[in-house]
């Protein structure tokens, strides 16, 4: 099976109007929610530096939580639904069938109604539990509702996606899906096992004890399921920004995918292996034997590689757009690569933070390494990294383009020069916020506080003026936030009609993709087989002799 060159010929092909609408929509939604979550970001920052006290009716601990819910879980699954319908769309022939059409839609309404059942809960005070929602900590239960609706709603963003790349390959039969498409199944098969950890969380330890139907509850089992979401849910994030910087990034530079099968199977790797791994989360938690954290670490160690993999791609795919530019010596084709052109500049910014964002990553995952970190300001420093910049930055990097396909406009010069400064601001935004973020947690600086100097504790007092650092960041991300809001009004609403290019790279050369790449049973399975080894004892283990229940706290 020839690998499918899905772009030949093909790079003015337009999403048709129905398939547009529904990308659209869960990308405007996606920003929307980005803008509200950076407002409460920058309030949440000025409060914890020690720059401005919140008033009691908007305390640090509900602000923290519309933030974190409103950005890590809102923005990123709207955004990554609505951009990987259109991946599909645009590889498949460039329209969606009907059912899955509908699916999406049904997907998207839950999403939107769970969305507003939660944030009436956080705005009313009921759910300041932070976006991880740790168990004896009680929200009202018509917040855990809300969640089960958004989790649910993306279920049915997959089925589309699943329905839509079904059609195309009864049409298409012995023809490997494109690429994109093929990642977008990936990530949604990923994201369907992911969430039954939390589907099982919420919908029989939470709901029930909220609703005060059951009057304790199992908080290792609840955090156990969490986390048991709580790993892949990142890898939910990055692959999106993967598919982004395997297949688009190559055709906005001028060059070619590196090698399909390894984009494949980096993708692969990451559905067997993001799972069974959420022990390293729990490093620190009592209950759990040594020997099965030992055994996630070893996995997660080893969900490092499609990483590794996908960074010598990329190098790989630079450094062949470069000299086919003409870029001569050891670093020449570096200087020929788009340096002003946002769509490739921001999302590279947001690579090269990667490299930190991951070394950090692999410092937690280090069993005694993680002891000095865990809990501290270092972990929100790492995610700030990871998710905030190197996701977040593919993600405007995505929308620069994105939008005006959709919308049927252009993308002007002068919205790619806001794109640039707006990463300029966000990039030092990051730096100043997530650095001084990396250092305090080296110091001790706890997590998941609000401000205080600890009755003046000379120590504590050291730490503040780096903490008013972190508030300058903030200020920053802010601004670049307002930037990146104005952008996608503008490409939505006022940029002039025009068409703008949707861009899928094709593969360098043509390649073989194993028939087994697409057995999605196999594949589910060896995930089911490697997840029962990791988890089934443990949790068996945490039922049978289960800790004594906790009954619900309200710590704000
Ligand atoms: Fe993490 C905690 C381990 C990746 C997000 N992580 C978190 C939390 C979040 C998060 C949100 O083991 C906090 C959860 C909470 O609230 O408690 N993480 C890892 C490891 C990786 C990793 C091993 N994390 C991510 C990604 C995230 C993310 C991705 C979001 C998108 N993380 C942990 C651990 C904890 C944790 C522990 C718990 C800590 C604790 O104590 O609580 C790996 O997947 C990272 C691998 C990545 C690489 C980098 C590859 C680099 C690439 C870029 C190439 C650049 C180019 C440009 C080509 C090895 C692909 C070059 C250009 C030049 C000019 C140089």
């Amino acid at each position: 099976m020839p690998a499918e060159s899905q772009a030949v010929g093909l790079q003015n092909v337009q999403l048709d109007r129905p398939a547009a609408r529904l990308s659209l929509a869960h990308v405007l939604v996606a920003f929307l929610a980005f803008g509200i979550a950076a407002i409460f970001g920058m309030l949440q920052g000025l409060d914890r530096g020690g720059v401005i006290t919140l008033p009691k009716w908007l305390n640090y601990y509900q602000v923290l939580t519309a933030h974190g819910v409103y950005m890590a879980l809102l923005f990123t699954t709207f955004f990554i639904i609505g951009f990987l319908f259109s991946g599909v769309a645009r590889t498949t022939g460039g329209s969606l069938p009907a059912p899955a059409r509908r699916l999406g839609w049904i997907g998207w309404w839950l999403m939107v109604i769970g969305t507003l059942m939660a944030t009436v809960e956080v705005l009313a005070g009921n759910a300041s539990v932070l976006y991880t929602f740790y168990a004896p900590m009680k929200a009202s239960p018509y917040f855990y509702i809300g969640a089960a609706l958004l989790v649910v709603g993306s279920w049915f963003g997959g089925y589309g996606m699943f329905v839509a790349t079904h059609i195309w390959k009864k049409k298409n039969r012995g023809k490997p899906t494109p690429l994109l498409a093929f990642m977008a199944v990936a990530t949604m098969v990923l994201w369907q096992i992911a969430t039954i950890g939390v589907a099982l969380e919420v919908l029989l330890q939470l709901i029930p004890w909220s609703f005060g139907w059951v009057p304790t509850i199992n908080v290792l089992l609840s955090r156990m399921l969490l986390w048991f979401f709580g790993h892949p849910l990142v890898y939910f994030w990055l692959l999106p920004a993967y598919a982004m910087w395997y297949v688009n990034i190559p055709r906005i530079i001028g060059g070619k995918v590196f090698s399909d099968t390894l984009a494949r199977t980096s993708f692969l790797l990451f559905i067997l292996l993001s799972t069974p791994v959420g022990f390293h989360h729990q490093l620190l938690d009592p209950g759990i034997p040594p020997q099965w954290k030992f055994f996630h670490v070893v996995l997660t160690l080893m969900v490092v590689v499609p990483s590794l993999m996908t960074a010598f791609s990329l190098f790989a795919t630079f450094e062949m757009a470069g000299r086919a530019k003409g870029g001569t010596g050891l670093f020449g084709w570096f200087k020929k690569l788009p340096w002003g052109d946002a769509r490739f500049m921001v999302p590279f910014m947001g690579m090269v933070a990667f490299i930190p964002g991951g070394a950090g990553g692999i410092v937690n995952a280090s069993y005694q390494l993680d002891e000095v970190v865990h809990n501290t300001i270092w972990v929100t420093g790492h995610f700030h990294l990871t998710v905030g910049t190197a996701v977040a930055m593919t993600f405007f990097g995505i929308a620069y383009w994105l939008i005006p396909h959709l919308t049927g406009r252009k993308l002007t010069p002068a919205a790619n020069r806001a794109g640039l400064i707006q990463a300029v601001v966000w990039g030092t935004g990051m730096l100043l916020m997530s650095g001084s973020m990396h250092y305090l947690g080296l110091l001790g600086v706890p997590r998941r506080t609000a401000y205080t100097t600890y009755m003046n504790d000379p120590t504590a007092l050291s730490w503040m003026p780096l903490q008013g650092v972190m508030a300058v960041g903030g200020v920053l991300l802010f601004i670049g936030a307002m930037i990146m809001v104005g952008n996608v009004i503008y490409l939505t609403w006022f940029a002039p009609k025009g068409f703008e290019e949707y861009p899928v790279g094709e593969p360098a050369q043509q390649e073989e993709v194993p028939r087994l790449y697409e057995r999605w049973p196999v594949i589910i399975s060896l995930a089911a087989v490697l997840i029962l080894v990791a988890y089934a004892y443990p949790l068996i283990d945490v039922i049978q002799n289960a800790p004594p229940g906790a009954p619900g706290i309200r710590t704000w």
